[in-house]
């Protein structure tokens, strides 16, 4: 009776110790994965056979009749026979790099089994007999008889935003507005990543469209779904109401709805930045991204649009054609500097024998940019923060730089307002006080007497040991060695730098005097233009032209390539 009223009692305290959260984590992390899935993970069918192959090539837009997205098993009904088959077949074997034979071979199968991206290849001509959608990358069904409502308006173009590109046969479509919102849809999380591990990725991979085009990107999380311009969602197999469903782990991976909606197959294994496995997010997005904005597929080596999931390093960039190509269809980056200069420093290599390397700023508000010069675009990953990379200086809206560079000197000099601050490059922050114990920042007036404050930009003219500072109409030469302005200055613009083509000229107000190690040659910017400032070659091959004249204005970004803000809230990462 006692042994029975313990174990009784042991019993009631290993049920109450049970109900007690004492571990639930351990608990929770032990539990096989299947516990937390809704159902066993389902793979592809493996194309195999001639009728799987001709679905492939229906599908995927490389037969003449197109499947229409969400196509029933028997949509083979409208596929193509006999002679139309092996065109098909050899147009998508001439793709994919292999023998045009139009036969079903075992590497042209191999092919069809890659992982992939479900948004169809090819823009095939309209069919009589079909209805063609207006936008016949992503081909679908014209008549959805018993799609519920909402998916007509995630696959119809939303009024109003987009435009038609000329330049693309017509038929290409892009955003019109120059923020758009995306979301990852609360329902339909990814369950192999983490929440913020997914929306850190999708950020990302819209800051990098961000970094080479005029666009921004904002996650929005309240507005009303209907709304937001992006919607991104994972599911398996049927999913998120779309008529194109997914076919479990393996060959289509994700799919896009061009100015709409991006789907990921939950079934494949989808990894974070740092992983090396697995198909990585970041470039699935990446890709998807393209085709919401209106990019097609393309077969060319190294592009992020390439169909098939190609493994990398999990640093990746976009290509140059990528780049070229979203420009098409939203132009290049426009916008003003506060100031723009080359970093000099000099470097020792092996041998002990020092180098002199430059590397070229661009600063705008609050962030700067590295500018590659050898590839001509600006650096992945950049815009930074100038607080985070330039230490002890005004975090935004510098007016100028200037680095004092002759035998005996290496001074660089930030300048603000009516103070400057001198630049220590060894120790990478701003001097707290100079040698006689002074502090910085310092008035311009009395480091630099008769100089104006409130300067729009300056530069150092190396050869002359001048340094040239500009304000409104005016110009400032100033002799570094004797430390006071010259004589004759200071004299109007119009006067120092003259217009070679009459009334071509900033006149006043130039927000950046840059001289470039690359070119060889100063440049003026103002707004969204520069002009090149004759250079002793551009005399020797021309002998009328004027010193220091000024070539008539060009437009920046037609010279240097993808300097683009992000959004703010990107801005960090
Ligand atoms: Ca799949
Ligand atoms: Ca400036
Ligand atoms: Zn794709
Ligand atoms: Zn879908």
């Amino acid at each position: 009776m006692l042994a029975a009223s313990v174990l009784r009692l042991t019993l009631l305290l290993c049920w109450l110790a049970a109900l007690q959260p004492t571990q639930p984590e351990r608990l929770f992390h032990s539990r096989d994965r299947s516990d937390l899935e809704p159902s066993p993970l389902s793979r592809a069918k493996p194309i195999a056979d001639l009728h799987a192959a001709q679905r492939f090539l229906s599908r995927y837009g490389w037969s003449e009749v197109p499947s229409v997205w969400g196509t029933s098993p028997q949509g083979s009904a409208e596929a193509p026979v006999g002679s139309t088959l092996a065109q098909a077949m050899r147009r998508f074997q001439r793709a994919n790099s292999l023998p045009a034979s139009g036969k079903l071979d075992s590497p042209t199968l191999a092919a069809m089994n890659r992982p992939r991206c479900g948004v169809p290849d090819t823009r095939l001509p309209p069919q009589s007999a079909l209805s063609t959608p207006p936008a016949p990358i992503i081909p679908y069904s014209p008549r959805p008889r018993s799609r519920p409502k909402r998916f007509l308006q995630m696959l119809l173009p939303k009024a109003g935003g987009q435009h038609e590109d000329a330049t693309d046969t017509g038929t290409s479509r892009a955003f019109s507005k120059k923020t758009l919102t995306w979301r990852l849809v609360g329902e339909a999380y990814s369950s192999q990543l983490s929440v913020d591990e997914q929306r850190y990725i999708f950020r990302l991979a819209f800051r990098m469209w961000s970094e080479v085009t005029p666009l921004d990107f904002r996650e929005d999380l309240t507005a009303p779904g209907a709304t937001v311009d992006i919607k991104l969602g994972f599911g398996r197999g049927r999913h998120l109401g779309c008529p194109r469903v997914f076919d479990g782990s393996g060959q289509e991976f994700a799919h896009a709805w061009r100015l709409g909606d991006i789907h990921f197959d939950d079934d494949e294994h989808f990894t974070p930045l740092s992983s090396d496995t697995g198909i990585s997010l970041l470039k699935v997005a990446v890709h998807e991204i393209g085709h919401v904005l209106g990019l097609p597929h393309t077969y060319r080596v190294g592009s992020i649009m390439q169909p098939n999931y190609i493994p990398q390093d999990p640093v990746f960039e976009l290509d140059w054609s990528d780049r070229k190509a979203i420009q098409r269809l939203y132009g290049s980056c426009e916008g003003s500097f506060d100031t723009a200069f080359d970093w000099i420093h000099k470097e020792k290599n092996q041998y002990g024998e020092v180098r002199v390397r430059f590397n070229t700023y661009f600063f705008r508000n609050s962030w700067y940019w590295l500018y590659e010069n050898r590839n001509n675009r600006t650096r992945y990953g950049d815009p930074l923060q100038i607080l985070t990379g330039w230490h002890g200086i005004p975090p935004q809206n510098i007016d100028a730089f200037v680095h004092v560079w002759s035998r005996g000197r290496d001074e660089r000099y930030f300048f603000k307002g009516n103070q400057y601050w001198r630049y220590d490059s060894e120790k990478d922050q701003a001097y707290m006080e100079d040698e006689q114990g002074r502090g910085y920042p310092k008035l311009i007036s009395e480091g630099f007497p008769g100089v104006p404050s409130s300067l729009d930009t300056a530069f150092y003219e190396r050869r002359q040991q001048l340094i040239y500072f500009f304000k409104e109409s005016l110009v400032f030469a100033f002799d570094v060695n004797r430390n006071q302005v010259l004589n004759s200055y200071p004299k109007k613009m119009t006067q120092v730098f003259p217009a070679i083509m009459p009334q071509n000229h900033p006149f006043r107000n130039i927000d950046s005097a840059y001289y470039s190690y690359a070119h060889n040659s100063i440049f003026f910017f103002k707004g969204n233009v520069y002009w090149k400032v004759v250079s002793d070659k551009d005399r020797r091959q021309s002998s009328r032209l004027p010193f220091n004249g000024l070539f008539p204005k060009k437009s920046i970004s037609e010279k240097w390539f993808d300097v683009c803000d992000v959004h703010m809230s990107t801005l960090n990462m």
